[in-house]
This record gives C-alpha cells, sequence and structure tokens, in this order.
C-alpha cells in the first residue's frame, strides 16, 4: 500500500504536534507548515529527527504558499489545525479572526482541490454550539455559537462542506471539545484550565476557581484528539462529515481540583472567585457519531491520562549535594 502523505497546518503547535508525532508513528510522510506565532520548535523535537517529516516555517495565508507546499509534495490529505486559538482575542480582533480562522479555510479548501487533495481534515470546536441546553450535544442540533470565534470556525466547516457536495471532496470537521495534555502552552490566561492548574500546582502556587466549581466540561486527551485526527485523514473510504472529538462523560472541575490536590498534598488552599462573565456552566458531548462514522472512540481514561499529564509536568526535584569528604592530611 501506498505510503500517506499528509500535509498539516499549525504543525508546532499543541495539537498539531502531537498530531505529526503519531503520523510518523504510523509511517506517514509529513509536511508540517507553521509560521511559528504560537507554535514552538521546541513541540517538533522528535518529529524533527524522522527522515519521513519535513517542516516548513510561513504563514499560509501568504500568496502562494499553500500552492508551492502543494505541488511540491503532493499530499493525499492536509490537517488544517492553524489558527487564532484565543476566544478573547478572536472578539478584541474581528479581522484576524477573520483572517486566521475563516479565510485560511477556503485557501486550503481550494488548494486542495487546485492540486487533487481529495481529503481535508479541519480543527473545528465545540464552541459552535453556543451555551445550548440540550446535552450531551449532538452534531444534529442547531450550532449557534455565541463568540465570534465560534461563528469563525462554523462558517469554516460550511465552506469545506461546500467543497465536499460542489467538488466531491471528503472534508472531515471534527469538533474538538476541551483538550488537555503536554504542550499546551499555560501562560496565557486564556489557557485550558487543566493546563494553568498544573503550572500553579508545580509551582506551590494557589489555583483561582471561577464560580463554585460545579461547572463541567467534557475534557479530552491530546493524544485522544491526535488519534481523531490521524484517522479522519488516512482511513480509507470516509464521507465528509462533522463530527465531536469528545469523550460523552462530563467532569466537575472540582473533582479535577482533587485529582491535582492529591498529587501534591501540601499545595496552598485554591481561591474562589466569582464565575467568568458569559461562560457556559456545563459542556458535554455525544461521541457516537465519531464512532459510527470514523471508527473513532475517545481511549484515554480521563483520570490515567490526567495523573500522567500531572507527572509529566512535576518539577524535577534538585539533586542533593554531594557529601563534603574530610580532607586527611
Ligand atoms: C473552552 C475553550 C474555548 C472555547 C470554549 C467554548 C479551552 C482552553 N477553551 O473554554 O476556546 O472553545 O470552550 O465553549 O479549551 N477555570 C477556573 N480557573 C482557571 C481557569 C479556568 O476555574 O484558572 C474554569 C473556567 O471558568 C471554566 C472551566 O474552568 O468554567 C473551564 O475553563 P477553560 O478555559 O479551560 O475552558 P472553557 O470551556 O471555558
Amino acid at each position: 500500500m501506498k505510503t500517506p502523505r499528509i500535509l498539516v497546518t499549525g504543525a508546532a503547535g499543541f495539537v498539531g504536534s502531537h498530531t505529526v508525532d503519531l503520523l510518523l508513528a504510523e509511517g506517514c510522510q509529513v509536511m508540517g507548515v507553521d509560521d511559528l506565532s504560537t507554535g514552538r520548535m521546541v513541540n517538533l523535537r522528535s518529529a524533527s529527527q524522522s527522515p519521513h517529516f519535513r517542516f516548513v516555517r510561513a504563514d499560509i495565508t501568504g500568496p502562494a504558499i499553500l500552492d508551492d507546499l502543494c505541488s511540491g509534495f503532493t499530499p493525499d490529505a492536509i490537517i488544517h489545525l492553524s489558527g487564532l486559538v484565543s476566544v478573547v482575542r478572536a472578539q478584541e480582533e474581528p479581522d484576524l479572526n477573520y483572517r486566521l480562522n475563516v479565510h485560511s479555510t477556503q485557501l486550503v479548501a481550494e488548494a486542495a482541490r487546485r492540486h487533487g487533495t481529495r481529503r481535508v481534515v479541519f480543527a473545528s470546536s465545540a464552541a459552535v454550539y453556543g451555551d445550548h441546553p440540550d446535552l450531551p450535544l449532538s452534531e444534529s442540533v442547531f450550532p449557534h455559537p455565541i463568540s465570534l470565534y465560534g461563528t469563525a470556525k462554523r462558517a469554516s466547516e460550511e465552506l469545506l462542506l461546500g467543497h465536499a457536495t460542489s467538488f466531491g471532496m471528503e472534508t472531515i470537521c471534527l469538533r474538538y471539545f476541551n483538550i488537555f495534555g503536554p504542550r499546551q502552552d499555560p501562560r496565557s490566561p486564556y489557557s485550558g484550565v487543566i493546563s494553568i492548574f498544573s503550572e500553579r500546582f508545580a509551582a506551590g502556587q494557589p489555583v483561582t476557581i471561577f464560580g463554585d466549581g460545579s461547572q463541567t466540561r467534557d475534557f479530552v486527551s491530546v493524544f485522544d484528539i491526535a488519534r481523531a485526527n490521524v484517522i479522519a485523514a488516512t482511513r480509507p473510504g470516509l464521507s465528509a462529515t462533522v463530527c465531536n472529538v469528545c469523550t460523552g462523560a462530563p467532569r466537575r472541575l472540582l473533582s479535577v481540583l482533587d485529582v491535582f490536590r492529591s498529587a501534591y498534598p501540601e499545595a496552598p488552599e485554591p481561591r474562589f472567585e466569582g464565575a467568568r462573565p458569559g461562560e457556559i456552566q456545563h459542556s458535554c458531548g455525544n461521541p457516537e457519531r465519531a464512532t459510527d462514522r470514523l471508527g473513532f472512540r475517545a481511549e484515554a481514561s480521563f483520570e490515567t491520562a490526567l495523573r500522567d499529564f500531572i507527572e509529566s509536568t512535576r518539577p524535577v526535584p534538585a539533586p542533593a549535594e554531594a557529601p563534603m569528604l574530610a580532607v586527611v592530611r
């Protein structure tokens, strides 16, 4: 069988770098592109050792960039992961949100069409659902995003599905729920709660709980997200679709906190503050469609994946000083 050739945009980011690692482990030829505005080369340290990986530093919205990549590499599929990830920044800079989260998708879809790449996998988000009351969220409910970020993801989905209908392309939009795992940047105040907690617990600093901690989220390991991407890009015979990537099992924020506190029993007490304005209380996806249409099911046990993540971010204790040797004269 021919070795799959996969082009990954946003390859040096949190999700991108794990996806690249898994594609290489599965024997694919991988071309990664990233402008390194938020992605980091250190995330590709292991991938860069592989003779099957090539990396190009570029902004994919630049003139002819995607055409050059597609004509040089001739990908079988494109996994489009680059974009503006901050919901707050998307709200503050709507034109930037449009360029990075909508226009870039149109450029990817068109480059794929022109170069005969039938399969495009797209990083969509649970944000397309907005504050929908019917949980768990199924793809059949009408999406009603409440942020420009969610709106842009929704618009991108429609552009890709339009390419499927018009040109027979296999465009697969994956609605990721709350992703956690290694390489997520904890420094931004808008990072995922688990990466913020891991950094603060490791530094011996108190964490802040917004609200009373009873809010729930459908947390998915980044290793499962990478697996969904790889299946969507490489499994033969898939049709265009939109699928949740989630576990279907909501977790309370207080139970997440408990796992951290058992790993760091000496940690200071958390601080409680008012809930963030406009935030939803509960979120959970229905994972059935991804199982039916892609053959994907989240496998990581939440507790195990969270404990592994906590251990991987635990500071390494400084080596004990060597005992002084008495000088014998
Ligand atoms: C997620 C996405 C966001 C958007 C949104 C759509 C992440 C990181 N964010 O936001 O991009 O798609 O869903 O619905 O996946 N919290 C604390 N203390 C902290 C940080 C957070 O209590 O230091 C709370 C926060 O108030 C919220 C929960 O933890 O209730 C989860 O917060 P989050 O920022 O990880 O994710 P979320 O679901 O708000």
